[in-house]
């Protein structure tokens, strides 16, 4: 099992409580499919996703990215079994969606970015360290029923 540190415990919760999940979501979602446009591939249905702009002032991305930053503040209500936490959502994404679990770490790191540019200086690096430690233990959760 993961063991956090009582700073690491405050530092996630600290951002969490900091962050506006709604835009925050909405930027690292539509980040990820103009930075990885192979990402495009999974959301057929959302509409016209062709250029930068309609990605970022498209609903559906911005509905969804608020769907995928409360399922985050799920893992951090349960720090201490995020594994558990995911394991349904692991496998509809393996069996169901089919999304390539490479993908988690790129969406991981464009979070990152919008995470760090609503928080400015507040996002040092020793808060910064323990998002990142959090955020690999989201995304092994996320790939642990692929097989
Ligand atoms: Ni993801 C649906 C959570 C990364 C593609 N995703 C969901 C749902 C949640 C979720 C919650 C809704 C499930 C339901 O309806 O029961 N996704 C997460 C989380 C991460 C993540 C917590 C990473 C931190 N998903 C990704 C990535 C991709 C992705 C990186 C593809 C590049 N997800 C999808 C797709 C759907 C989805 C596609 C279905 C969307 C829809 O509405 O049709």
């Amino acid at each position: 099992m993961v063991q956090w540190t009582d700073s690491e415990r405050k530092a996630i919760q600290a951002i969490w409580s900091k962050i506006n999940k709604d835009a925050v979501g909405r930027r690292a979602l539509a980040r990820c499919l103009i930075v990885y446009p192979w990402t495009l591939r999974y959301f057929g249905s959302f509409g016209k996703l062709s250029d930068p702009a309609s990605i970022m002032n498209n609903a559906k991305v911005a509905a969804h990215g608020k769907v995928v930053l409360n399922s985050l503040g799920l893992a951090v209500q349960n720090m201490d079994d995020i594994k558990r936490t995911y394991a349904t959502l692991s496998v509809l994404h393996s069996e169901k969606l089919h999304v390539d679990p490479d993908n988690f770490r790129l969406f991981g790191d464009c979070l990152t970015i919008a995470v760090a540019s609503h928080l400015g200086r507040a996002f040092t690096a020793d808060i910064q360290a323990a998002w990142q430690k959090f955020l690999d233990v989201v995304i092994s959760a996320l790939g642990r029923q692929y097989h």
